[in-house]
């Protein structure tokens, strides 16, 4: 509120309803700082999970993924052509990293 001495504007006290505000817009940005950490939280360990599968299911660890390999693995089955770029019938370790930056925006954690 603005107040005059008849020369001179006087500044009061900021009014309630600017207060206000400016406590919403901080809790906001505390709010959506708290999703985007929880957002990269979670493609970090689905990137990590996948990885790991792909360890896992890598029986004869010649680094490279065959649908035989996968069969039976209803997650990793299912997505086998979206991860096989270049459509070879096999999984490289470098489609894995490639389809990792792609879908989940983050590096693959280094293996072995
Ligand atoms: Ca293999
Ligand atoms: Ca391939």
């Amino acid at each position: 509120m603005i107040q005059t001495n008849g020369t001179h504007a006087i500044r009061g006290p900021a009014p309630l309803i600017v207060i206000r505000f400016a406590i919403a817009v901080a809790c906001a940005l505390c709010v959506t700082a708290s999703f985007a950490t929880d957002a990269d939280d979670y493609l970090r360990r689905a990137a990590q999970r996948d990885v790991a599968m792909f360890d896992a299911l890598d029986r004869d660890k010649d680094g490279h993924l065959t649908i035989e390999e996968v069969r039976g693995n209803i997650d990793l089955e299912a997505r086998f052509n979206d991860i096989d770029i270049n459509r070879d019938g096999v999984i490289t370790r470098e489609e894995l990293t490639r389809y990792i930056a792609l879908r989940y925006g983050v590096a693959s954690a280094p293996t072995r």
